[in-house]
């Protein structure tokens, strides 16, 4: 099975019938996940469904999950699967409609300082809607849309019908208008700064094959990026299929054929995983190691000319920077780099050598440009791509994608299937039809909801425009968890004093939940029928979901949410175009046979695939990304103001930003770690990366997945063996970690993998405070109680969480317990505890 190619999986995949492949056991073991045999499972009668981490198989028994095992055409599916049982099973359920205890007696007038103390009062669902529906009229009536926030949607679940952000806004925009968002939180510096540099967004970008790439590469960097950790989940149903190239990559590394180095402070899972070269690199200076490549490239006169001249603008305006006769005078030569780097010099101008004289592919990740002046390395990556002269070329140039979403599977070419639409019906109007925002912004870059509520009528720069902040009073999450992705929870706590009402729906008590006032029970997506696309690059084919149990206690599917609150306007006709859940799914299913047998797809008819539980399309061509640009500038102009590489931008230097200038530069960090600033009090450098074991705080509430990896209930927070020798800090032991932002608990897992001056917690985990007030220790592990809230740039304004310093110590005394999980403290209206509410 190892050397199996594309052809050999195309084949193995015509040949599998009902019994699921026993996978190769690069992520899990193939167990039915609840009991944890080895044996083969014959999956005839199971349901099938999807999720961000793979489609699977359920058994069912009397309207009670009993086993799951992966698709059986997912050949490497991942651990996170065994989290499914633990999301409809778990304490954390969201059970019933509730009201925060102050807010239910005191409405908008509440006492906001008490959010977060986690009691509620359980209503029933009628009242809970006429609730909100008669906030969002005080709302409207008395000052308009710029008082709502309709947060942006986070990684709400799959599912094309049942997609709950898009249900949320649909129904919302039937009411009124409101703040929305610009970006997100992935990859908000990317998404804004490239399509000035290389003219798309380049983060959700097809990339070049795999296939192509082990054919014709030399050289992988991978630059902050580690795809064996991240490609575990999809934007859509995942297939998993990149896996496949990587361990033919890992081959190729041991037999000497391609040279991967895997540039990171840490060694990655992917670096681990093909026992590939680690380059080490101080955190967040990658931009002066770079300068550093880029002076020796061009002093030892390795750059393409000829491809800069056909292909490239403003390399004579970065130039005179590089050299040191503008700006800080300082010349950019590898002596100057290795002290902020932590690269030698003699090491830096090797690296420039070797990728000058070989066909390298620059892969990046996205964890560099979610840190302070995130723009600057990957427009100092762009560079260093248009340099070597090798964009375009089979195995060259940069990619910004290739860690996400199995890009780099070449793609089927069918439609994948449409979505329940989340703006109004052509000619529809909202009913209070208001466009008057009273000066401010109707769209905020996403990551400065929070500074909205602490600096009200503030004005900033956003990518070339002005942003005036609106002091909304009403904020709406559905889909995200916003107190898990955001920065710096206890600057949030104090923001949200200033907010009257806030409303979360969701399936799981999450923190969004607790620091709410309105929370409505969403049932999760294996409550329901729905269909997904399988592959979100690759568009595989269309995957069923179908429903697996019916909705746990007083929970209802997001359609059915929106509908009946759609009912106080009397437009539950208008909202669901008089369509109940399955005849959405056959519409949907039928519009997207259509389109494809317009392109000679077959698809069976809607009761066919229902029953079977899936299509699948033939897997199409190789593709080698920009080799259009490459052939013909002209016709295949970029998307850049000129149509060519933008080595300068003009048009970002016009906007006079001077956190983001007409070229890339070295700028120190508000904090770092190895000698930066602030790093005498807090010399560690805290990365929050995307967890190994969930997607964000996705299945951190299945108790049993939890238990795999918690230590002592806690979150793991890694350490490498000297910073935790110097503290007294043992494997297993409870730490305190703290900045002047805030503190919290965790357990330390000390691992060869992290070198002096650096931990890791990973994002997601559930923040539980001890108590609602500000400095709270938070007692389960939440990195962003210590994260740093601010804007990548004026140009971006993008989340910053990896720029974030750090001390660490042993947790003496008796710890707390943890307050993440299991849900509200129900009360009665006089605030008395209510029994009903937890049975
Ligand atoms: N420190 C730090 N913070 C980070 C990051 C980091 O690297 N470091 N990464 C950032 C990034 S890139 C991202 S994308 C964000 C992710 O942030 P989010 O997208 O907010 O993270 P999730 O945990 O996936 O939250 C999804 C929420 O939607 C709920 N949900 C799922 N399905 C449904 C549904 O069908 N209906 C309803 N009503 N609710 C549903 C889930 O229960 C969960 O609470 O985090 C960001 N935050
Ligand atoms: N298993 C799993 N996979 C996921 C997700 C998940 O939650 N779980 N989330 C998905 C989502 S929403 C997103 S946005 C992507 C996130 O994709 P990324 O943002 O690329 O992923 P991270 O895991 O945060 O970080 C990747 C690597 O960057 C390195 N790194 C961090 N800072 C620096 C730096 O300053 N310099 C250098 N050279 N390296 C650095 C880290 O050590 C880590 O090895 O992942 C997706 N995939
Ligand atoms: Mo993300």
């Amino acid at each position: 099975m190892k050397d199996m190619n594309r052809r050999g999986f195309l084949k193995s995949l015509a040949a599998l019938s009902s019994t699921a492949l026993l996978p190769l056991p690069l992520l899990a073991d193939n167990s039915i996940v609840t009991t944890g045999t080895n044996d083969k499972v014959n999956i005839s009668g199971w349901k099938v469904s999807g999720a961000h981490w793979g489609a699977f198989r359920a058994k069912v028994e009397a309207d009670r999950l009993i086993a799951i095992t992966p698709f059986e055409f997912d050949q490497y599916p991942t651990d996170i699967l065994k989290g499914i049982p633990g999301v409809i099973y778990n304490p954390s359920r969201v059970r019933y409609p509730m009201i925060r205890l102050d807010w239910y007696k005191n409405r908008e007038k509440s006492d906001t300082t008490q959010r977060g103390d986690n009691r509620f009062v359980r209503v029933g669902w009628d009242e809970a809607l006429d609730t909100l529906y008669e906030e969002l009229e005080r709302i409207q009536r008395n000052h308009g849309p710029w008082a709502l926030h309709t947060a942006n949607v986070g990684w709400r679940s799959v599912g094309n019908i049942h997609s709950c952000g898009n249900h949320m806004l649909r129904a919302m925009a039937m009411h009124g208008n409101s703040v929305g968002t610009a970006g997100d939180y992935s990859t908000g510096a990317g998404q804004v700064i490239m399509p000035y540099i290389l003219g798309s967004t380049e983060v959700y970008s097809q990339g070049t094959s795999w296939p192509v790439i082990l054919d014709n590469s030399k050289v992988i960097i991978f630059w902050s990026s580690d795809p064996v950790k991240n490609l575990q989940v999809g934007w859509n149903t995942e297939t998993h299929e990149a896996y496949e190239y990587l361990e033919l990559l890992r081959d190729k590394v041991r037999n000497k054929e391609i040279r991967v180095i895997s540039v990171d402070p840490v060694k990655s899972k992917t670096q681990n995983y093909l026992e590939c070269e680690q380059q080490y690199v101080n955190p967040m200076t990658d931009v002066a190691f770079m300068l550093a490549i880029a002076h020796t490239l061009y002093t030892e006169n390795l750059y393409d000319k000829e491809f800069i001249d056909m292909y490239a603008l403003g390399l004579d305006e970065f130039t005179p920077y590089l050299m040191g006769k503008t700006e800080d005078m300082v010349e950019k030569t590898p002596e100057w780099a290795a002290p902020i780097c932590g690269v030698a010099p003699e090491r830096i101008r090797e690296f420039a050598r070797l990728m000058a004289s070989n066909r390298t592919q620059l892969i990046f990740g996205w964890a560099i440009q979610r840190q302070q002046h995130g723009e600057q390395p990957y427009w100092m990556g762009a560079i260093l791509a248009t340099m070597l002269g090798q964009i375009g070329l089979p195995g060259g140039g940069i990619s910004y994608s290739h860690h996400y979403s199995s890009v780099g599977v070449p793609a089927s070419g069918a439609s994948m299937p449409g979505a329940f639409p989340l703006n109004l019906d052509t000619g529809r109007k909202p009913k209070y039809d208001n466009d008057d925002y009273n000066g401010y912004s109707s769209v905020i870059p996403v990551a400065r909801a929070v500074d909205c509520l602490l600096e009200p009528g503030k004005k900033i720069n956003f990518n070339g425009q002005e942003v005036t902040l609106p002091p909304y009073k009403m904020g709406i999450f559905s889909g995200c968890n916003q107190w898990h992705r955001h920065q710096d929870r206890n600057r949030m706590k104090e923001a949200y004093f200033n907010v009257e009402t806030v409303v979360a729906v969701d399936y799981n008590w999450t923190a969004t939940c607790r620091f709410a006032d309105i929370v409505l029970p969403a049932c999760t997506p294996y409550e329901r029928n729905d269909l997904d696309a399988y592959g979100s690059y690759s568009n595989r084919g269309v995957i069923a979901m179908h429903k697996l149990v019916d909705p746990l206690y007083q929970s209802r599917s997001d359609f059915d949410i929106w509908r009946e609150f759609a009912k106080r306007m009397k437009r539950d006709w208008e909202y669901s175009r008089q369509m109940n859940e399955m005849q959405w799914v056959e519409q949907i299913y039928e519009d997207c046979r259509a389109d494809n047998l317009k392109k000679d797809f077959y698809m069976p008819p809607f009761a066919e695939f229902w029953e079977k539980g899936y299509v699948l399309f033939p897997e199409g061509d190789n593709w080698v990304r920009h080799a259009d640009f490459r052939e013909d500038p002209e016709v295949n102009a970029l998307g850049t103001p000129s149509g060519f590489i933008e080595i300068s931008s003009r048009t970002i230097g016009s906007y006079g930003y001077d956190d983001c200038k007409s070229h890339p530069i070295w700028m120190e960090k508000i904090e770092r770690s190895h000698g930066g600033p602030g790093s005498d009090k807090y010399p560690l450098w805290l990365q929050s990366v995307h967890p190994d074991t969930r997607l964000h705080s996705q299945t951190c509430e299945s108790e049993s997945r939890r238990a795999s990896y918690a230590v002592q209930g806690r979150e793991p927070c890694y350490i490498g063996p000297e910073d935790a020798a110097a503290r007294g800090i043992r494997d297993g032991d409870l730490v305190r970690v703290f900045n002047d932002r805030g503190q919290l608990l965790a357990g330390a897992v000390v691992s060869d993998n992290f070198p002096p001056g650096i931990i890791r917690i990973q994002e997601g985990a559930w923040y539980g405070p001890t108590g609602p007030e500000i400095g709270a220790l938070d007692t389960y592990g939440d990195p962003n109680t210590v994260s740093l809230d601010v804007g990548t740039s004026s140009l971006a304004q993008a989340p910053s969480a990896n720029t974030c310093i750090v001390e660490i110590e042993k947790f003496v005394g008796k710890a707390p317990a943890v307050t993440a999980f299991g849900g509200p403290t129900y009360v009665n209206p006089d605030g008395s505890p209510e029994r009903r509410g937890s049975m």
